[in-house]
């Protein structure tokens, strides 16, 4: 039995009538049609489930006692919840309905998981993310009709038959902007739509169900590196779920520690590294994975075809922030040459938010530390974390150093703990000091742009049209804008975005 999520993304609307709600999205998948009705209203819609889940993917959707829930993504500590509601639920979305119907939405506070969820319930439509939004939920209210889509461009363009399109405050969303009356659920958030009898929209009430811990923790070194290690254990074995990972792997220590601990519980373990003509790290991979005994597959993009990778990722990511997508287009890259049937795929991505490991040059513990807290309040809408990177592809993917409990660990550390002995990332290198080999623990990091060459292959393209040196920067930014434009807003399919157009454009 496969154990990928049921859903890895849907679209639906909820109203009187059953008007289904165009799939414009850019998972790629079985499409499955969502239907129920509920507390006197009907769900309709369509969700995208994972290639060979077959007919698990309608699991997606649970229907009991007048709630109906869908669900994208995945639960983690399920036998605990399920004894908690005393239920023999099988999927993840019936876990849910049963746990909601003990806690109501205080459920959400409960939950580590990666996952967006709808409960339709007595005259509520309650609206949930994770608590890092990785998988990112977007809503447009209008006087008939909620439509709540975990992809952006499904809602980008108001319904034509719209009424009152909700342009004002939606409590714990934000607006998208571009988009008028589109917001985007926050992360760490229930939303709670209700009808009221003056209201032409329905009134959302927010409640917070995660935030970025605030305080920092002193701990013995030494404990400090076994709690890291304990934890980020946990979250890779609720990871594995039974299928083989694929781990995309760089041979920094982010992604080297989770391949060492894959590779305690599953052996051969699967990696793959990318790299272009410009730039890899093959050989720092390499290492870990012949120390590991892993089944390792090395790939070279064409820098060329890298940059065309760009309409995939500003419509798999819904950003148009170079920095960011400059991050994610390698992993999207990656992602789509990997061949099917749908992967579960592990990366190390995000480690270096709460640990600071981008920011190795700061001089103080101080610096360090208010670097981290703004990183942590700052992270919300990148959708660093968004399934759909790899569901492009159709693959599924998850983030063990994002799981709930090690972030919450990982941020809450003293920043001494993170900075030592002249190391950067100190207590996850020394948590895993005798699983790797000598020269990765003590590799000095690259990020994903360096490392692929990304970030000099944009800019060496855009001057090679005859961007000047100086404005490369703000070109990088025009096109990415343009990008979003074209593949979010107005929802042209990635494929028929021509990217060599696109940098002629920035010369004029
Ligand atoms: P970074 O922190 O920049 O090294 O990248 C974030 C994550 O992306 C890493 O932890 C890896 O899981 C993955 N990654 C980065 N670079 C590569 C690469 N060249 N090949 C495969 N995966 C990579
Ligand atoms: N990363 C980081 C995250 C990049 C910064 N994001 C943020 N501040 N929200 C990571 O893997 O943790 C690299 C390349 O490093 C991407
Ligand atoms: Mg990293």
């Amino acid at each position: 039995m496969s154990t990928l999520p049921s859903l890895i993304g849907f679209c639906v609307r909820i109203g009187t009538e059953d008007i289904p709600l165009a799939a414009h999205l850019a998972v790629a998948g079985p499409r499955l049609p969502l239907q129920a009705r509920a507390a006197g209203t009907v769900l309709s819609g369509t969700g995208v489930s994972p290639q060979g889940n077959g007919a698990e993917g309608r699991g997606g959707l649970a229907v009991d006692d007048g709630v109906a829930v869908v669900l994208a993504g995945e639960l983690y500590h399920r036998d605990a919840l399920a004894a908690a509601a005393a239920t023999s639920a099988c999927t993840d979305a019936e876990l849910l309905l049963a746990c909601y119907q003990c806690y109501g939405p205080a459920v959400f506070r409960i939950l580590n998981g990666r996952f967006a969820a709808l409960v339709l319930a007595a005259g509520q439509v309650v609206l949930a993310t994770d608590h890092a939004s990785s998988v990112p939920l977007y809503v447009r209210t209008t006087d008939r009709t909620v439509e709540v889509s975990t992809e952006a461009k499904a809602l980008a363009r108001p319904p034509d038959n719209a009424v009152v399109d909700g342009h004002g405050d939606l409590a714990g969303t934000v607006p998208v902007a571009g988009s008028p009356g589109l917001h985007r659920v926050r992360a760490g958030t229930v939303a709670l739509l209700e009808r009221s009898a003056t209201a032409r929209i329905p009134v959302a009430r927010a409640v917070r169900t995660w935030t970025p811990p605030v305080s920092r923790i002193m701990m013995e070194p030494d404990r400090a590196v076994a709690a890291v290690a304990d934890r980020l254990d946990i979250a890779v074995r609720t990871r594995l779920a039974g299928e083989a990972p694929t781990l995309v792997l760089s041979g920094g220590i982010d992604s080297s520690a989770l391949a060492a601990l894959v590779s305690a519980v599953q052996t051969p373990a699967r990696t793959v590294s990318m790299g272009t003509e410009v730039a890899d790290e093959f050989e720092a991979a390499r290492a870990v994975a012949s120390h590991l005994g892993t089944e390792h597959t090395e790939l070279t993009v064409p820098a060329r075809d890298l940059l065309r990778e760009l309409p995939f990722a500003v419509a798999a990511a819904e950003i148009h922030d170079p920095d960011v997508l400059e991050y994610l287009l390698p992993l999207v890259a990656l992602y789509r040459r990997l061949p099917g049937p749908s992967r579960r795929i592990l990366t190390g991505y995000g480690a270096d938010i709460p640990l600071g490991g981008m920011h190795r040059t700061v001089a103080s513990l101080a610096e360090l530390d208010e670097i981290i807290a703004d990183d942590m309040s700052t992270f919300d809408g990148l959708n660093e974390f968004s399934p759909v990177l790899s569901g492009v592809a159709g693959h599924w993917s998850s983030h063990p150093y994002w799981d709930r409990d090690v972030l919450d660990l990982l941020v809450a550390l003293e920043p001494g703990l993170k900075r030592r002995d002249g190391l950067d990332k100190w207590v996850l290198r020394a948590a895993m000091a005798d699983r790797l080999p000598m020269q990765t623990w003590q590799r000095r990091k690259l990020g994903i742009h360096e490392g692929s060459g990304l970030n000099s292959i944009w800019s060496q393209a855009l001057r090679e049209a005859g961007v000047p040196p100086d404005t490369v920067a703000s070109a990088k930014r025009t096109m990415a804008r343009q990008l979003y434009a074209s593949v979010v807003l107005s929802g042209t399919p990635a494929d028929q975005v021509d990217v060599d157009m696109l940098l002629m454009r920035e010369v004029g």
